[in-house]
């Protein structure tokens, strides 16, 4: 038995003296916020990372969704996927807009666009689509349909620091992506996110409306709020951003090794990786039942491994704050997968125990 606990992810972290290096200046001037040196640092170095022209860094994955929303200035339903974590349809909700489900492809388990356009009314203003786990959507063809209705689009693409699409960040699809860099992201600052958007104007109203609506001047112009990111977040940012290569590929590998030890199994199956690149950042299982994923878990954490039932529920289930809309592939889905552990730390050796067990079971 493994003597100490494992869980789904653990952040990737920097040293601590590297991190500590970046918090000299703020120490130094006093700047702790405001959009400071540090945080404007980091979103240059990110986006010349990511491969992406502008981004507006903010405090997490959820409120760079709902400013998303905010800029884009959308009022009516907003089609998205059930098959996500629950703050894809909280910023909806949050930004007085209805959430409309698509169910999802049981293959790529993202949402299923031969259903989408069924989906849509008269009252719909835009697309949310999720790139779960960071395999990336049908880009095209969802951007085809968006167009044909006047639709927006944003991508909740909280998982897909790392993943491309036709050889370019898949950060720099829909009117505005929002991303995640929480604590168990490929990235994180401990808690923050980002817009993205190619569009000049959209990222200027981005920039406003994250710092209380305020132009340059300091004016309020924009119905805005609090968006900001600390100096002591961006330090964590950047000091962690010089191994994001390193994470990235450390991911791709032991994916790829836990696939290739589990891919025999009759009775699992994996997400399939299509349309484009995606970073591996989490390794989904699906069983034939539910039955066979409790007795895994089961004996995981016996183990002393604790893997994650993401994304479970499915979120059209949620009765207590949603009309139920039936989603029976990302209810059935959802009750039958669960995320092994996958993080730049873990050893070899667990994933080889994770393996064992996994084949036991
Ligand atoms: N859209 C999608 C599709 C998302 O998946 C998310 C967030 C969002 C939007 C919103 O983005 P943010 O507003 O969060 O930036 C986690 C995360 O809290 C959440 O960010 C993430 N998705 C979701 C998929 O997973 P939990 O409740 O499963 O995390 P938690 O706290 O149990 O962490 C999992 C494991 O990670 C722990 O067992 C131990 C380890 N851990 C966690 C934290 C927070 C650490 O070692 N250190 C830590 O500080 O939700």
């Amino acid at each position: 038995m493994q003597d100490k606990p494992i869980f789904v992810t653990q952040p990737s972290l920097a040293s601590l003296e590297e991190f500590t290096a970046f918090l000299q200046e703020p120490w130094r001037t006093g700047v702790l916020t405001h959009n400071g040196p540090l945080i404007r640092q980091f979103e240059q170095e990110a986006c010349t990372k990511l491969g992406i022209r502008q981004m507006v860094a903010v405090t997490n994955g959820t409120v760079a969704l709902q400013m998303a929303i905010r800029a884009l200035e959308l009022k009516g339903k907003i089609i998205t996927t059930p098959f996500s974590w629950i703050a894809t349809v909280s910023a909806i909700k949050w930004e007085n807009c209805t959430p409309v489900f698509c169910d999802i492809d049981p293959e790529t388990l993202n949402m299923d666009v031969d259903k989408l356009e069924a989906c849509i009314t008269p009252d719909t203003v835009a697309i949310m689509p999720v790139h779960v786990f960071g395999n990336p959507c049908q880009v095209d063809r969802i951007r085809e349909i968006a167009d044909k209705h006047g639709l927006k689009v944003i991508y909740d693409a909280a998982h897909a620091v790392g993943s491309t699409y036709k050889g370019k960040s898949l950060l720099s699809y829909g009117d505005i992506s929002a991303t995640s860099f929480h604590a168990t992201k490929l990235l994180n600052m401990g808690e923050g996110g980002a817009c993205i958007s190619e569009s000049e104007t959209l990222h200027d109203k981005l920039q406003r409306i994250r710092f209380f609506g305020h132009n340059s001047a300091k004016d309020v112009v924009e119905d805005g709020f609090n968006g900001k990111v600390t100096e002591i977040h961006a330090a964590l940012g950047l000091a962690n951003l010089r191994y994001y290569e390193e994470v990235l590929a450390d991911r791709k590998q032991k994916y790829a090794y836990y696939r290739d030890h589990l891919s025999e199994n009759p009775s699992l199956r994996f997400q399939l990786l299509k349309d484009g690149e995606c970073n591996y950042s989490y390794f989904p299982v699906i069983f034939n039942s539910e039955e066979s994923l409790l007795k895994t878990e089961q004996l995981l954490n016996k183990s002393n491994f604790f893997p994650r039932r993401y994304f479970y529920p499915s979120i059209n289930t949620y009765r207590e704050i949603l009309d139920y809309q039936p989603m029976p592939v990302s209810e059935d889905i959802a009750s039958r997968i669960l995320c092994l552990p996958l993080y730049w730390k873990l050893g070899m050796e667990e994933i080889d125990q994770i393996i064992a067990i996994v084949k036991r079971a």
